[in-house]
């Protein structure tokens, strides 16, 4: 059995929720926030049986997006000490970064 960490976008969270229980998967929803952007994101677990792993990570593919977010400089050109920092800067988000643990086991109290 495997613990899927499935870190998402807000955007793309209750798709992927409403996607994931349609197909009859359990999952728990976590409010984060990225250590990067400083911006809440929703992390997923998931526990899946081996042979489900495949199906529940073609369903976050397919519902997470990439997307791309503009990080306006901290500083003005004008007091910036080198003007690198001043530039605004590209990232890519996402799709979904998910790490894949290993359960040892699985049980109801
Ligand atoms: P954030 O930490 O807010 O990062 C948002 C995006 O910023 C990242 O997208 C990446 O493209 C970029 N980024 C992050 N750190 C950077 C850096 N030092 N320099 C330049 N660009 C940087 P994703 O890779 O798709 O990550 C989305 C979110 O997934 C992250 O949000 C974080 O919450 C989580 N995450 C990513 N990698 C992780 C890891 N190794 N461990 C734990 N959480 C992770």
């Amino acid at each position: 059995m495997k613990l899927l960490v499935a870190i998402v976008q807000d955007a793309d969270a209750s798709r992927l929720s409403k996607a994931l229980s349609k197909a009859g998967y359990s999952a728990t929803k976590l409010a984060s926030t990225g250590s990067f952007l400083r911006e809440g994101n929703t992390t997923f677990l998931i526990g899946v049986e081996d042979q489900e792993l495949a199906e529940v990570r073609g369903t976050i593919a397919e519902h997470c997006r990439t997307r791309t977010r503009l990080l306006t400089p901290s500083v003005p050109l004008s007091q910036a000490p080198d003007p690198f920092l001043a530039q605004a800067l590209e990232v890519q988000v996402g799709g979904a970064v998910v790490f894949v643990l290993e359960a040892e086991d699985f049980f109801r109290i």
